[in-house]
């Protein structure tokens, strides 16, 4: 899963996105560089920032699912507005991601009667305070994770959707210590529950700044890293800005993989 930003304020591409017409550049480059979903995000979570109001976000987003629908790739929208849910979907996008796990009032009611892919991420807080006490914030962050998870997959089922369309998401960065963030990566499969595809988000994050005392843009190999050792543990869907690379990474496992 690429990352495509439709917004000006992202702490890693600075902006530099934010015209439609580098945003659809960018989608062609992950596209020749073997991208499976694009994951078109119009509101920056950065903690602390301000809210996107819903007709700004809807006009970073919507124009670039029209032009990308029939690109051959499945477009995914980083949202946790109802309203830019419904419209995406109207409009033909594939999948919904939600770092709010389809929570707010009227998330669930916007996709349960489309057949969209979901994927719902834990996150403890919301972006302006998820960060404020993250270490007393858990009994056990893997098994708290878990619980949070199987509780909205069991909320989406009473709703009617099927199984099938869900995947899941630990939520790296969102509301963790360093320490918990590699909890749940080293003990990614215990995350979630064992039938459902698990999508690790680790590209450019703080946790891999903590451990190579790089900022954001020189993060390139510790996200390669991160990404192959998400896989290993049997990651389905990687989130990344840096598509080819990935990939490149992600075909060395997969051979070694087919060869043990
Ligand atoms: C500022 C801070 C900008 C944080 C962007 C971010 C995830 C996600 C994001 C994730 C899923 C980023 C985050 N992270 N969706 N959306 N999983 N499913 O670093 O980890 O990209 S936004």
């Amino acid at each position: 899963m690429g990352i495509l930003n439709a917004t000006p304020d992202s702490f890693s591409d600075g902006g530099r996105f934010l015209a439609r017409d580098a945003a659809l550049h960018h989608a062609e480059q992950m596209l020749a560089a073997g991208v499976d979903i694009v994951d078109i995000g119009g509101e920056s979570t950065r903690p602390g920032a301000p809210p996107l109001a819903l007709d700004e976000e809807l006009e970073r987003v919507i124009p670039l699912v029209d032009e990308l629908r029939d690109a051959g790739v499945a477009i995914s929208i980083d949202t946790y507005k109802p309203e830019v849910m419904a419209e995406a979907l109207a409009h033909g996008a594939d999948m919904i991601n939600d770092i709010w796990g389809l929570r707010l009032p009227g998330a669930i009611d916007a996709v349960a009667h489309s057949t969209c892919g979901l994927c719902v991420m834990h996150m403890i807080g919301d972006p302006q305070t998820m960060q404020s006490d993250p270490a007393a914030a858990y009994d056990d962050v893997v098994a708290d994770v878990a619980r949070f998870l199987a509780e909205r997959v069991a909320a989406l089922e009473a709703a009617g959707v099927s199984r099938s369309r869900i995947s899941v998401d630990p939520g790296f960065g969102f509301g963790k210590t360093v320490e918990q963030n590699y909890a749940l990566l080293a003990h990614l499969p215990r995350t979630a529950p064992a039938d459902l595809p698990v999508l690790a988000g680790m590209s450019r994050k703080s946790m891999l700044g903590a451990v190579t005392n790089k900022p954001a843009p020189e993060r390139l190999a510790a996200s390669v890293a991160a990404a192959v050792l998400a896989a290993e543990r049997g990651a389905k869907i990687i989130r990344v800005h840096d598509v080819a690379e990935t990939v490149d990474a992600l075909k060395v496992w997969r051979a070694t993989c087919a060869a043990s």
